[in-house]
């Protein structure tokens, strides 16, 4: 039976996680990108080319691409957004020229993915990533100061938000500063409160229905040129699915994604389905999502959530939490089939556990936790398929 292409993201040559250590978690590929480049300026062939020999050069496969990030130019549709919708094209073009052939990229406003706590201890003492939207609210009300914030929450969010900042030392409000503005692994920008209130002033008049429209016309421009250079887009859905900072979010749930992929509805405009993003909220029923967008997945990040209230959730163990990810493999394993081809995984994250909780590591993208998290779907990989053909067999 066809199997998911095993895979980590690595950050580059200056990730503490070597290429060696990615073959040794029993990965086959690699997920990366140059961030070196600037967002928005074209990744040229050699640029391309230098990095796929490195990552060949230690037995493994550039399998995706994460991210070709979209400059906010584009999001806007303002300033020189034409300019760098042709610079995307071309490096589509180039990246397919090198058969790397699954494009991963985000439609958030300024923010890629935001969390409030890096190092929440759960009770095996591992660490994990949290959101906690007090925690959010009292950095937007108390330190960013943005001015329409106060009209945005309710009063019961407000005195939540004011007693969570008034238990917090300096130390910890500095902390929760640098986890929102410098931004998480991946992340391609930071940002001064200055900086952040202009970008953000410039998002008052763009709706959510506007950033879509803006999606589907970027879709519009791109999918023909994916096409023609034989590679798909896999769109990354909303994290945390819901609107921060008062920003518009238009990949969060499964409308929108059903909206989006009828909007433009050529195969290469499909969808980097992340478990532990849509899982974040209740009424996605993630494995149900998995079965009727199959076709459309191109690259799955396997990781789960566990809600502790419509407002707080931290990452759990793999096969913890909330997400039915057998339910969501057992979708994989036959989409592969019907397919003929596997899909890419990664272990979209681990707890920061053992030797790890003594090194610096990226938040989220220490080694032992992802190793731990891809052995664990391997081994539920190996059970499903094992069921399956016994029992097509019997
Ligand atoms: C976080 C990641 C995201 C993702 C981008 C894709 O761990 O899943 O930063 O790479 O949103 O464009």
């Amino acid at each position: 039976m066809i199997g998911m292409e095993q895979t980590m993201r690595w950050f580059g040559p200056n990730d503490p996680v070597s290429l060696r250590d990615i073959r040794q978690a029993g990965c086959s590929g690699v997920v990366t990108a140059l961030h070196h480049i600037p967002v928005g300026a074209v990744w040229t062939a050699e640029e391309i080319r230098k990095r796929k020999g490195m990552i060949e050069a230690a037995g493994l496969t550039w399998s995706v691409v994460e991210s070709l990030p979209v400059h906010e130019d584009i999001k806007k549709r303002t300033g020189q957004f034409r300019q760098y919708i042709r610079n995307y094209q071309t490096s589509l073009y180039h990246l397919g020229q090198e058969d790397i052939r699954i494009i991963t990229y985000n439609f958030m406003p300024i923010l890629d993915w935001v969390r409030t706590n890096l190092e929440y201890e759960v009770a095996d003492g591992s660490k994990a990533l949290r959101f906690e939207l007090e925690a959010l609210i009292a950095f937007d009300l108390f330190m960013l100061k943005r001015p329409l914030a106060k009209n945005a929450y309710t009063e019961q969010q407000i005195t939540l938000a004011s007693e969570c900042f008034k238990r917090m030392g300096e130390p910890q409000k500095k902390k929760l500063y640098d986890t929102i503005l410098q931004g998480l692994p991946g992340s391609e920008e930071s940002f001064t409160p200055s900086q952040i209130l202009a970008a953000l002033q410039e998002y008052h008049t763009i709706t959510p229905a506007r950033l879509k429209a803006h999606l589907f016309a970027f879709l519009e421009d791109i999918t023909p040129v994916a096409e023609e250079a034989g590679v798909v887009m896999a769109i990354h859905p909303d994290d945390p699915p819901f609107s921060v900072l008062g920003l518009p979010r238009i990949v969060s749930t499964e409308t929108d994604v059903a909206e989006l992929l009828s909007a433009v509805p050529s195969p290469a405009n499909g969808l980097c389905f992340c478990t532990g993003s849509y899982g974040a909220r209740p009424d996605n029923d993630v494995k149900n999502m998995a079965s009727r967008f199959a076709v459309r997945i191109y690259f799955l990040h396997l990781r789960n959530t566990k809600r502790e209230s419509s407002e707080h959730f931290f990452e759990a163990d793999h096969l913890d939490g909330d997400t039915d990810l057998a339910g969501v493999v057992l979708h994989m394993v036959r989409e592969m089939q019907r397919r003929g081809a596997p899909i890419p995984v990664r272990p979209d994250h681990g707890h920061q556990m053992l030797d790890d909780l003594h090194k610096k590591t990226y938040p989220g993208y220490s080694a032992i936790g992802r190793l731990r998290g891809l052995a664990e779907i391997r081994g539920l990989q190996a059970g499903i398929m094992y069921l399956l053909q016994s029992s097509s067999t019997a």
